[in-house]
């Protein structure tokens, strides 16, 4: 093949996508409960040691492509969309009414807004820091965070304290900081329960989001569950406000395993929202796109939470690879992204449903006959030729992800 000339490389990525085949279009999409931040697709590829890669993008921009493609619900950190400047300025109130315009025009409502709390250089030292004003600020931008969710019709706030931890250790005193960081959070929900009258809405649903590293050195709530116990610890003044945001990667990222991380937070009553992406073990934080690294555990992660009745958010939190243009995020990255996503929720009630892993299930739930549990070896006995079932419901999880259940087989 010759070189392939730069004005046909669009229309050649454009034959390949479609060749793919098995897009859904954007009235399907619409059925699932799909949110799309303003930071994925706007993403440049910087990092510490990586330029830009892709220019700027507004807000509009970004609406237009998610309501094009079938994405309902857009979510934002306040500076995403507000310089940090301009926020408590009327100029933060022309940017709302801006971007309430911009919803309305393209069909989208918001679903989520977050602080940035980790990236100005306010938040040097984290936003539970020593100074008493810099905490004071750091209230100020949580409650003006909630107003703003209030003001743009959003029915979840996320908090993510990348940044409440240090890089030395030793100067911080981690138990001061955890009760420094608990009056923030107090802070949005009591500014929430005043808004949320005054408005006569619903109070938004608090959410913390967990990552064990980056970009703070050590962090102080590394994980979900050292979130839950964070909320249930007595801090918080409104604990059943607060739950959490578990990141697939974020979890994945400490060597855990995500599914039962989710289960953790779904036997306290605390799935709130679902940041949705893949990745690798015990690397950094790559935010690639679902499916593309752990299809498998994705499927069984879904499965999971459609025999749970999860009903929140899953909000696409993902970085597009420094190799994909400006033009493959909204024809590529998105909607490829939320196909797998949907084939993957689709495949979770197949797994549900199968008669084969349903039947393997009720038989290792109904136990082997004749085990008395007052004698070890006839508890073993008993159960000792149903237990090849576990094996066996695992490679049906395969097939069903490669389609062997509908009838796909490989003729050698
Ligand atoms: C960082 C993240 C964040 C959080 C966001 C909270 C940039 O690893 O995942 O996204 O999701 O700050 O909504
Ligand atoms: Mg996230
Ligand atoms: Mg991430």
């Amino acid at each position: 093949m010759s070189g392939i000339p730069q004005e046909q490389q669009i229309a050649l990525v454009d034959r390949l996508t479609q060749a793919c085949g098995g897009r859904y279009s954007p009235e399907v999409r619409r059925r699932y409960f799909i949110t799309g931040p303003q930071w994925a697709p706007s993403y440049q590829g910087q990092a510490v040691f990586h330029a830009p890669v892709r220019p700027p993008m507004t807000f509009e921009t970004v609406m237009e492509e998610y309501s094009k493609i079938g994405i309902n619900y857009w979510c934002t950190h306040d500076t995403d969309v507000i310089p940090t400047e301009d926020l408590f300025t009327p100029r933060q109130d022309e940017i709302t009414a801006r971007i309430k315009d911009s919803l309305k025009k393209h069909g989208l409502k918001c679903s989520m807004v977050t602080a940035e709390t980790f990236h100005h250089p306010v938040w040097a030292a984290g936003p539970a820091a020593e100074s008493p004003e810099l905490r004071e600020y750091a209230k100020r931008r949580l409650a003006n965070t909630v107003a703003l969710g209030h003001e743009l019709g959003a029915q979840f706030c996320v908090y993510w304290p990348g940044m409440l931890g240090y890089y030395i250790a030793g100067a911080v005193d981690e138990t001061q900081t955890l009760r420094w960081f608990a009056e923030g959070i107090n802070a949005a929900c009591a500014a929430d329960l005043e808004i949320a009258k005054k408005k006569n809405r619903d109070t938004l649903k608090h959410c913390m989001e967990a990552k064990p590293f980056e970009p703070q050195g050590e962090i102080l709530l590394p994980t979900s569950d050292a979130m839950l116990a964070f909320i249930f610890s007595g801090l918080l003044a409104h604990p059943e406000m607060v739950g959490l945001n578990p990141e697939y990667l974020h979890e994945l990222m400490w060597g855990a395993s995500v599914r039962a991380s989710l289960a953790r937070a779904l036997v306290c009553g605390k799935l709130f929202h679902f940041d949705i992406n893949d990745g690798y073990r015990l690397k950094h934080d790559v935010d690639i796109a679902i499916g593309l690294v752990n299809p498998l555990d994705w499927l069984n992660v879904l499965v999971l939470l459609r025999s749970h009745n999860y009903k929140g958010p899953f909000n696409l939190d993902y970085k597009p690879p420094r190799t994909t243009s400006r033009h493959g995020v909204f024809t590529v990255s998105i909607p490829t992204m939320v196909d797998r996503f949907i084939t993957l929720w689709e495949m979770a009630g197949e797994v549900i449903s199968d008669p084969i892993i349903k039947e393997a299930t009720d038989a290792l739930k109904a136990g082997g006959a004749g085990a008395n549990p007052a004698d070890v070896n006839s508890v073993v006995a008993a159960n000792r030729e149903l237990l090849s079932l576990h094996e066996l419901i695992a490679h049906r999880l395969f097939q069903i992800l490669i389609g062997a259940h509908r009838g796909r087989t490989y003729n050698l």
